[in-house]
């Protein structure tokens, strides 16, 4: 139990692992973004600026370009990272329970002068639940950012603002920013600029927001990467269950039963399992090896 970083989890809000992954973890990864992605966006690689006066950044469709779900159509590495053991242990930890399920992962290729992606502070439980963040810290949630490519200031870091700070800016537990508050927000801000591997842990509480991209010709690549308690129904972002014409096979191929439990899948020995469950599920997805299951 790393004490160290819970204790920095709870007091701050946000955490910055630098080199967490090694490079032979991140490398064939980065591979895939390139070849999915390049290195290049839609425009002439030199940086837009569409805030209006006053505002430091804001939502636009185009910051969202060059976005996937698992499963990915690339390597292994690329799949498997989201289920990644050290992520859910360090999930399991920073929300204090036994079981944890991955909600979110997605990928994002940013490209300078693609879009504005400068954002206004805020938290992210607008679009994980439909209330708001827990008092409960365990109905709460732990987002990984992982850095596939080096990630810097002026190729869109994040930026954040502890839980102290929010707090006396915006008063004890806000999780909302009154545009008026944005600049004072904005004085306080940290940056989360770090070499590729490294990995950012916020929660559906902590203030942060994108920056734009204004190096020329630069992109950033990053996963995003998020966990909630296993009997948390109020947050949610993709539906797994959705996509069944995807490329599953890559996860179930390499998963193991605690990385499979992490999507819903009960694990051995549970009563789901008997022998006609086991049977269709074989016919479903004929190269998983259920051997563990089927004991
Ligand atoms: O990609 C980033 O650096 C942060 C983006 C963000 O906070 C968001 O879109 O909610
Ligand atoms: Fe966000």
């Amino acid at each position: 139990m790393d004490s160290h970083l819970v204790d920095a989890w709870h007091k701050e809000g946000v955490v910055l692992l630098p080199d967490f992954f090694s490079p032979s973890e991140i490398n064939p990864i980065y591979q895939d973004y390139k070849s999915i992605y390049g290195e290049a966006g839609q425009g002439d690689g030199s940086a837009v600026d569409f805030k209006v006066e006053g505002a430091i950044g804001a939502g636009h469709a185009k910051q969202f370009m060059n976005i996937d779900i698992l499963p990915y159509a690339g390597s292994t590495a690329m799949n498997m990272i989201s289920l990644h053991p050290k992520l859910i242990e360090i999930s399991k930890q920073l929300l204090g329970v036994d079981e944890v399920h991955l909600y979110q992962s997605h990928t994002w290729a940013k490209y300078t002068g693609e879009a504005d992606y400068d954002q206004a502070h805020h938290c992210d439980f607008g679009n994980h639940t439909l209330t708001v963040p827990s008092d409960d810290a365990s109905m709460r949630t732990v987002n990984f950012i992982i850095y596939i490519s080096d990630v810097t200031d002026d190729l869109g870091a994040l930026h954040y603002v502890s839980k102290d700070d929010s707090d006396e800016v915006l008063g004890e537990g806000a999780v909302i920013a009154p545009s008026e508050k944005q600049m004072e927000l904005k004085g306080r801000e940290r940056s989360a600029a770090a070499p590729a591997g490294s990995l950012l842990i916020y929660g559906i509480d902590a203030f942060h927001r994108g920056t734009n991209l204004t190096r020329t010709e630069g992109f950033r690549y990053t996963m995003t990467v998020s966990y909630k308690a296993a009997n948390n129904p109020m947050i949610d972002f993709h539906v797994w269950q959705f996509s069944a014409e995807r490329p599953w096979a890559k996860i179930f191929n390499e998963a193991t039963p605690d990385q499979l439990a992490c999507l819903g899948i009960p694990r051995p020995g549970d009563s789901f399992w008997t022998p006609r469950t086991l049977e269709l599920t074989h016919k479903r997805w004929p190269e998983w090896d259920m051997s563990d299951y089927a004991r």
